[in-house]
């Protein structure tokens, strides 16, 4: 700001960082636009969002001109030139050239300068510079997943600092839109469609995170349709990544059910305390799935699906494939599919998840583990050591256990 010299229009335009112009509305909004990012509008932490807020209180402050300049001729003018007794009124000018010319050229030349300041600012925005560090956000009800180029997907963004990020984003339900406000970033997730944005922040924030929101109204858990972009410096940023993407070996299947049950978005339709949600609960699942219990919209039993050819595994895994093959009854075909977004191999961390909340299957699983049948027995069950040994009471659903093998 310091140093400021008068520059001309072209100069404000084409070259952003260095817009100082003699004009004293360019003046208050790069201050306003320094103010503000403390007083109203989130922290400004990436390199377009002081361009944003400038063009923005550029034109608050044309709007309040002259709000607040109409506002009081009209209240002086209705005061001034009330009807008195005894004046009689004027006949009304017709016609004045000059003001004229005034009220069209002025607003005109103003509707120009917006224009201008708004289209530099819409194409540093659609125009990624080169050597963009690439991320792929998919949207679906109601969260977000984003995947690094090393094939890891996470529920949070992570990025470095300093360095262009491209975005390339699409939906895989309905139209959602990627919106964080510190970085002044906004753009539609449509489905059948990739769209592309970019930005470079500018501040470290790998502690509390910038928020990520969802800002078209895309059903019932839209509001909590959230996550957040942490700001790493570059080291560490590499080091999260490697760390982040080896987490599968790092865990127990049990472990990795939850996760996939949190990153995933499973959280958001599926309650793990027996409370109805958008979908069934988790809680104790896995009993009624095992033994046929789950009832589906066309009256049938999940029990008349269950055989050698589609074990309890095999209904999970078509869950969350093809979730419209099968409706639970009571609830609505809401279920995205998951197929080229969870692997084959995370079907069984799924399981898992689902048999550690479930009642029943614990109680055996202890059981099993308690009562150890002799070594020479062992051996055959060895490879599923959370199924109920063979020496224990008949299982409860004879199908899915004789599949088993
Ligand atoms: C947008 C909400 C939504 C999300 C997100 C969602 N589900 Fe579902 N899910 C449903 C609904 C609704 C049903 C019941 C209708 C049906 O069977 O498709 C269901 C059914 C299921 C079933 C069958 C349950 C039963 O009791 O028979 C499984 C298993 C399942 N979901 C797993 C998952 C997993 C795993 C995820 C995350 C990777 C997930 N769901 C994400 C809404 C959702
Ligand atoms: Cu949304």
């Amino acid at each position: 700001m310091t140093g400021c010299i008068t520059t001309t229009l072209q100069n404000v335009v084409m070259d952003a960082p260095g817009y100082c112009v003699d004009t004293s509305l360019f003046m208050i909004s790069e201050i306003s636009a320094q103010l503000g990012q403390s007083f109203w509008m989130p922290t400004q932490a990436s390199t377009f969002a002081r361009y944003v807020d400038y063009v923005f209180y550029f034109i608050l402050g044309i709007v309040s001109f002259f709000f607040i300049l109409i506002t009081v001729l009209m209240v002086v003018f209705a005061i001034r030139y009330r009807r008195r007794t005894g004046m009689n009124s004027l006949p009304s000018v017709s016609h004045n050239l000059k003001l004229e010319l005034a009220w069209t050229l002025i607003p005109t030349l103003l509707v120009v300068i917006i224009f201008l300041l708004g289209f530099k600012g819409f194409i540093d925005i659609t125009t990624p510079p080169a050597n963009v560090y690439p991320i792929t956000v998919i949207a679906q009800k109601w969260s977000w997943a984003f995947q690094y180029p090393n094939g890891y997907v996470d529920s949070q963004l992570h990025v470095p600092v300093n360095r262009p990020i491209q975005l390339t984003l699409t939906s895989r339900d309905v139209i959602h839109s990627f919106f964080v406000p510190a970085f002044r970033l906004k753009r539609d997730v449509v489905p059948g469609r990739y769209h592309r944005a970019w930005f470079e922040a500018t501040e470290i924030n790998d502690v509390d995170g910038f928020d990520i929101l969802c800002s078209e109204y895309c059903g019932t858990g839209h509001s909590q349709m959230r996550s957040k972009v942490f700001v790493h410096d570059p080291t560490a940023f590499a080091r999260w990544l490697d760390t982040a993407a080896r987490w599968e070996t790092r865990m127990s299947p049990v472990q990795r059910g939850q996760e996939i049950y949190e990153q995933r978005g499973c959280k958001q339709c599926h309650s793990i305390d027996g409370t109805k949600n958008t979908g069934p609960t988790f809680k104790n699942a896995w009993d009624d799935i095992v033994e046929g219990k789950t009832t589906f919209a066309d009256g049938k039993k999940l029990s008349s699906f269950l055989g050698p050819k589609f074990t309890p595994e095999d209904y999970v895994r078509e869950s969350v494939y093809q979730p419209q093959a099968k409706i639970v009854a009571g609830f609505t075909p809401a279920m995205p599919s998951f197929e080229g977004q969870l692997r084959d191999n995370d079907i069984p961390a799924i399981v898992a998840f689902l048999q550690s909340l479930s009642d029943k299957y614990k109680s055996q699983s202890q059981m099993a583990i308690s009562n150890k049948p002799a070594a020479s027995q062992v051996a055959s069950t060895q490879s599923e050591p959370a199924q109920p040994a063979l020496t224990q009471p008949a299982p409860i659903h004879p199908t899915s256990q004789g599949d088993k093998k």
